[in-house]
């Protein structure tokens, strides 16, 4: 799905030879299929919201690029929350339970979808899958649910799966640039944890310069400097994901 891009109004972006390798012959269709797809992700996504807010379940759905922190972060989370709200975890990966093994244990309910199946290895969750994790959640008993989405600074960015909020996890092992050269996804975002500040010792990563080109990108996102290693920032994180109770989005 990275090739292609939505618009605001839910059409896909129709490519130009040249255009990020040019499908000049099956372009047209494609972009037909494409808004097929978004427009099918989006009725389940708004079926997903309509079950969301029956349950009165807050839902996050958290990106990041692989390795990032996602997982790390959500240990911290739950063992500073899970004894005050009901939370759920949908754990989305390709393959293996090792990150919803991770999140056993606090006390909050694990669904784990793997998106194997796919091309290879679907690399989002979109609705659909979504949807089908839902069933093995207790949704009327929970108060937040976060969405662990599949590691991909791209595609996940691009489908809604019917939750309140988005979030994102961004590691200062990743580089300076990245809101630039990924505007789809940081623009997406409430909220930005920038992980892995225990590192910056040890790297040449221009804090001050990441964060102008993330306010150039989106100004409004909500930013959290973290480390899921030393527990930094955790807090905070937690402060914006309680506040999603009182704010109607
Ligand atoms: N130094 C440091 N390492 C971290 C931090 N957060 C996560 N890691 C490490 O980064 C790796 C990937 O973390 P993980 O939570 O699995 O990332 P995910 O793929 O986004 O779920 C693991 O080895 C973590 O121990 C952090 O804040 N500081
Ligand atoms: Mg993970």
């Amino acid at each position: 799905m990275g090739r292609f891009h939505r618009h605001p109004d839910g059409t896909a972006h129709e490519h130009h030879a040249g255009d990020h390798g040019g499908y000049a012959v099956t372009g047209t269709s494609r972009v037909a299929v494409l808004e097929d797809i978004f427009s099918e992700n989006d009725r389940v996504a708004a079926e997903n919201r309509a079950r969301f807010d029956v349950a009165g379940v807050r839902t996050v759905n958290l990106m990041s690029s692989p390795g990032a922190g996602k997982t790390s972060l959500l240990t911290h989370t739950l063992a500073r929350l899970a004894a005050d709200l009901r939370i759920g975890i949908l754990e989305g990966d390709i393959a293996t339970s090792i990150d919803a093994d991770r999140l056993e244990g606090f006390g909050a309910a694990v669904a784990l979808v793997n998106t194997g199946a796919g091309f290879g290895g679907e690399c989002h969750l979109d609705a659909v899958m979504v949807q089908s994790g839902l069933h093995r959640l207790p949704l009327a008993d929970l108060d937040l649910l976060v969405i662990e989405n599949v590691g991909n600074l791209v595609c996940p960015a691009e489908f809604n799966v019917g939750e309140h909020a988005k979030a994102m996890v961004y590691a200062v092992t990743e580089g300076e640039e990245k809101p630039l050269k990924y505007p789809v996804m940081f623009r997406a975002v409430d909220a930005v944890v920038v992980n892995k500040v225990d590192l910056l010792p040890y790297l040449d990563f221009d804090l001050d310069l990441f964060l102008s080109n993330l306010h150039d990108v989106n100004p409004k996102a909500t930013v959290i400097q973290a480390s899921a290693r030393t527990g930094a920032g955790v807090d905070e994180w937690c402060g914006w994901l309680t506040g999603l109770f009182s704010e109607i989005r």
